[in-house]
């Protein structure tokens, strides 16, 4: 949606209320309405946890609450979502790095390949657990971003046009990746043209062959239909796929103890949801591509996987170029317990 569209849209749907959260009705109950926007189309993991929210905001405000979900470019892009939340335009938001990083580069230390635990229950474990995790909430905070929750969406796969078992695979090779620069540079890296564009422009963007190749989460490759449009899905397990739930500190702060106390309440409860949910919807859609007959999928052995591994290395260091020193940090912490939960794990 360009700009000037989007801002009609905006208008038409704001007009009414300046403010995130407004009040309907007239009676004696003034009903409060929550704005809510994600970046995935309905049935995607980010629609469930938005309409669990709504379940649960709904229910335990006794209806008083009433939240209004937004999906991808019904009222913007993924961009504009930022924009929006950042001035309190939603109340609540779900946005991943590819998103935020363009704007707050430590977001982006989710998207350092080979540094995220390849198990779930690590991986969980790693969010739930690491110190990193508030400093990178301190940091959002200072950008109008205030953090309630970071959850995973499974981990990220490749569809292209050509297997690829190595990064001399990835030469002349255009992979559509989201803008952000840390995953630009992943790409530029193993040899490929990363070519970022809008994430629904992705599946013509693949019929037309304008471009050979993209990067997501399973369930993903399934609900957009990149697997019909593609002859190879690449299990590399490099990185994973990390969303975090928003709102903006001003709307936070504008919200009574009770109210906040709900959210927070609700939200190690989304969280636990959504991780059952993400094992059950990526392992359900893998099932789904692989009987569809429509492409041929190939597990990188630990060999293969190693050599993206090892070009991936020098990347850490364009992470490190783009943040400061507390940033730099945030990815010493992340790494050293993740490699600390992996090695307690592994016998399990
Ligand atoms: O690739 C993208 O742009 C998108 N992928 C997912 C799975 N969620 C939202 C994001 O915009």
């Amino acid at each position: 949606m360009n700009k000037k569209c989007t801002y009609l849209v905006l208008l038409l749907v704001f007009v009414m209320a300046i403010a995130s959260g407004c009040s309907t009705g007239t009676n004696e109950e003034e009903q409060i309405v929550w704005r809510f926007g994600h970046e995935e189309i309905r049935g995607s993991i980010q629609d469930a946890y938005a309409i669990e929210f709504k379940r649960l905001v709904e229910e335990r405000s006794d209806g008083k609450i009433l939240v209004e979900i937004y999906r991808a470019d019904e009222i913007g892009g993924v961009m504009d979502y930022l924009e929006f939340q950042q001035k309190g335009l939603l109340a609540f938001s779900i946005l991943n790095p590819g998103t935020t990083a363009t704007n707050i580069p430590e977001n982006n230390v989710f998207y350092n390949h080979f540094l995220l635990p390849e198990k779930d229950d690590d991986l969980q474990e790693l969010l739930a657990t690491s110190e990193a995790i508030p400093m990178l909430n301190k940091i959002n905070e200072k950008e109008d971003l205030k953090v309630l929750d970071w959850f995973y969406e499974g981990f990220n796969a490749w569809t292209a046009n050509k297997p690829i078992r190595s990064p001399q695979d990835f030469r002349g090779i255009s992979i559509r990746t989201m803008a952000s620069p840390l995953i630009v540079s992943s790409y530029s890296a193993y040899n490929a043209n990363p070519t970022p564009m809008p994430y629904s422009e992705v599946y013509t963007g693949l019929q037309l062959k304008q471009i050979d190749a993209q990067v997501n989460p399973l369930f993903a490759i399934e609900e957009m239909n990149f697997y019909e449009v593609q002859d190879y899905l690449i299990l590399a397990k490099q990185d994973g796929f990390v969303a975090s739930l928003v709102t903006s500190p001003d709307f936070w702060d504008s919200l009574d103890e009770e109210t906040q106390e709900m959210v927070l309440e609700i939200v190690p409860e989304l969280n636990d949801f959504v991780f059952d949910f993400q094992a059950k919807i990526n392992q359900e859609r893998l099932d789904i591509i692989a009987s569809s007959g429509n492409i041929e999928i190939i597990e990188l052995t630990d060999e293969e996987r190693d050599v993206f591994r090892e070009a991936s290395i020098p990347v850490r260091q364009v992470f490190l170029n783009s943040v400061g020193e507390e940033g730099a940090e945030i990815l010493r912490i992340l790494d050293e317990d993740a490699q600390r939960i992996i090695e307690k794990n592994k016998d399990q």
